[in-house]
Formats: structure tokens, sequence, C-alpha cells
């Protein structure tokens, strides 16, 4: 019993600590960071958010970044500051599906309003200037904010022919120089999507432009919000945590927040019993289909993927692919076009992590490990070995 109070003790000190620190960091801020551009709670009130439903999404948000409830006050105060952190959001090659995602909903939840009070200082898309004077509102935006805004990069970055396949503005720089001038003067480099994580589909076999996530171009270190395109809900999760402790928050061996990406889309699937039972669907529409059973067999890619899909799932938790009836094609993970997207059949032969681990035996490794957070961080870094191998071998 002794040992165990200790351990309890150990626990509530470190959580005391840790409140103390966010308390500390969270009046720097306050100090620092330009005033509100909104009022959060008024917003909240005309979109017909209530108080309530603040409070219970804070409550949601704060287990999700794997905080106890005391901290609960500090999401709320993180949320209220949203709009003062000053944002530089980059395009390279890339659809735009991200911004898409992001910054458009029908029904918006707490976190799409605060995803529309963000401070943008700069964002190609949305912004109304062109040419000179978009070029001038950057310049300005990354000496005024300097190592006081974060940048958000959006798209891989194309390094043949010297970078020119990808160049912008009116002086044509590559987009190879403006990351760098950018990324340099920035406090964190958020790289949200595959693309500029990984390279993406930008980067699938033949590669002809040559183009590689960020973080490898750069050689900097990014958080990387993995997903083509990634959840809303995991990259406010992430800027909370810097408003919180004004850094950003513990990464797996691929740069993704481990809050968010440490677990497999198939340890939460609502399709799991099927898998378990061994009910699967064989072939599209056929009766297993009908009945929602699983979708290992027509290619879902959920046992080798680390998201958390499946748990918040997206549009206000409205669905998400599997749930749509569709495998997970393995978004977040490096090389998904080239590895997981294209096979519509399970990798039984796949090699992962040292040549003999087949799905199966990953299943067996998880349950042989209590502690689900180690036994995924074992099964990421082996499959992490085999997204760089893949990656090398596009280049
Ligand atoms: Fe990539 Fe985002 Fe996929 Fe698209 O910009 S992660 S192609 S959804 O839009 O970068
Ligand atoms: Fe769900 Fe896919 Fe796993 Fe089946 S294989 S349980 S559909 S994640
Ligand atoms: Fe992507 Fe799979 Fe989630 S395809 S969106 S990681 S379910």
């Amino acid at each position: 019993m002794k040992g165990s109070d200790d351990y309890s003790k150990a626990v509530s000190n470190h959580y005391k600590q840790l409140m103390e620190y966010c308390k500390i960091n969270q009046e720097r801020l306050d100090r620092e960071l330009p005033p509100p551009r909104e009022d959060l709670n008024e917003l909240l009130a005309e979109r017909g958010v209530s108080r309530r439903d603040f409070i219970k999404w804070t409550s949601i948000m704060t287990s999700a970044l794997m905080l106890p409830p005391m901290f609960r006050p500090a999401v709320a105060k993180a949320a209220e500051n949203f709009s003062r952190l000053p944002i530089v959001w980059l395009h390279f090659a890339e659809c735009t599906g991200c911004s898409e995602a992001l910054l458009r909903s029908s029904y918006p939840n707490v976190a799409d309003i605060l995803l529309e009070t963000i401070s943008l200082e700069y964002h190609e898309t949305i912004m109304a200037a062109a040419g000179y004077q978009a070029e001038q509102n950057l310049e300005k935006a990354i000496t005024d904010f300097k190592k006081k805004f974060v940048c958000v990069i959006e798209g891989a970055l194309p390094r043949g022919l010297n970078g020119k396949y990808l160049t912008l503005g009116p002086k044509g720089k590559t987009g190879i120089q403006v990351a760098k001038e950018v990324t340099h003067k920035a406090a964190a480099t958020i790289c949200i999507g595959s693309c500029s994580a990984f390279g993406n589909i930008q980067a699938a076999r033949p590669n002809p432009t040559d183009s590689a996530g960020i973080s490898k171009v750069l050689g900097i270190s990014t958080v990387n919000i993995a997903g083509c395109p990634p959840n809303a809900v995991n990259f406010v999760g992430t800027l909370l945590h810097y408003l919180m402790f004004g850094g950003m928050p513990p990464l797996d061996s691929l740069g993704r927040p481990i809050w968010a990406y440490g677990k497999r889309i198939h340890d939460f699937c609502e399709r799991r019993p099927h898998y378990d039972a061994g009910e699967f669907v064989e072939e599209w529409g056929d009766d297993g289909a009908k009945k929602g059973w699983c979708l290992y067999n027509v290619g879902c890619k959920g046992p080798y993927t680390f998201a958390n899909c499946s748990k918040v799932r997206f549009n206000d938790g409205v669905s998400w692919p599997v749930m749509a009836g569709h495998g997970c094609i393995g978004c977040t993970e490096p090389g998904f076009w080239d590895t997981m997207a294209p096979l519509e059949k399970p990798i039984h032969e796949a090699s992962i992590g040292g040549g003999e681990r087949t799905v199966d035996n990953i299943g067996l490794v998880l349950t042989g490990l209590t502690a689900a957070g180690v036994a995924a961080h074992a099964v990421a870094s082996a499959i992490r070995h085999k997204g760089k191998d893949e990656e090398e071998k596009h280049d």
C-alpha cells in the first residue's frame, strides 16, 4: 500500500508543478501577446454556444490532451487567448484541402469558432492582398512578431530544379527560400497535413519534382499534424497546449503530438468487435458491408495507422472514413500513397520493422504489453523505420 501511496503523491506533485508552470507561462503570454482580436465569450454567445457547452468542450479537450481535470480552467484561458497568437500560414505544394478542412464547417463547434478567431497575419488563400503587397505583409508580420509567431505550413517543398518547381510572389522566390526565411524567425513551426509533414502525394513515386516534407528539406524540427487532411481538433489542441505551456506537446518519433497520434485507428474502431470475431467484409456491397463488419480484408489500414480519427471523428464527431464505409488508407503515415492507399486488400506480407511482423502479430505485441502508450510507441517506431525506408527509397 505504501508503494501506491508514494506513487499517488508523486503524480499529484507532478501535476501541481505542471500547473504552476502553466500559470507562470500563461501570465507571461498575457504580458507578451498582442491584445485579443475577438472576445471569445461574445462570439460563442452569438453562435449559440452556451457557457455550459463551452465548459463541456474544455473538459473534453483537457482529457484529450492527457491532462487531469484540474487543468480545465487553464484550457479555457488558452481558448480565450487563441486570437492573440500571431500565425503566419504558408502554402507550398498541396491541394489546400487542409485549409478547407479547418476553416470551413456547416455546424461550427467550439474548435471551429476558435479557428475563425485565429490571428492570421498572413495566409495566401484567404487574404485579400496579392503580389508586392502580399510580400510586404509577410515581411511585416515576421518582423513585427519575430520569435512570437507560429509558422503553420501546408504543403511539401519541391527540391528539383533548385526548388524552381515552386516559386512565389513577384520576386519569384522558391518555396525553399520563403520557408527558410519564415521558419527562421518563428517561435515554432507546425506542419499541417501529411504533405508538409512527410511529402505525401507530391513525394509519391515517381516524385518528378523531388518533393519532401519541411523538416527533411530544411533540417529543422517541426510539429507534424499529419493527415490528408488532418483533423481540426488536433491542430486546435496543439495550439492550446502552446498557449498553456509555451511549447509544443510531446511528440512521437515522426514529430506527431502523442496526445493525438499515440494510438492506432484500429484500437478504438467501432468495427473492432467484428475484427476480433473474424467477421469481415470480403467484397464491396456484400452482406458483411451491409452489416457494418470489419473492412480489413478490403484494405483497411487502421491496424498500421496512428491517429485518433476513430475516437474524435470529423465534423464535430459526425463521422470518419471507416464509419462512412471505406477502410482507413493510412493518411497520417509517411509514404502512405505508395505503401498503403492503393492496396484494397490486407498487407499480410508487409514487413514492419524487422521483416517478420505482420498485422496479426502487431496485435499480439499490443495485447502483450499493458501500457498501451508504451506498446503504441514500440510499434510506432518500428513503422517509422519502415516509413523512413520508404521515404528514402523515393529520394
Ligand atoms: Fe496535403 Fe493539405 Fe492532403 Fe491536401 O494542404 S495533406 S494533399 S488534404 O491539402 O497538404
Ligand atoms: Fe476498424 Fe479497420 Fe481495424 Fe477493421 S481493420 S477494426 S475496420 S480499423
Ligand atoms: Fe486518414 Fe485513416 Fe483517419 S485514412 S482520416 S487516418 S481513418
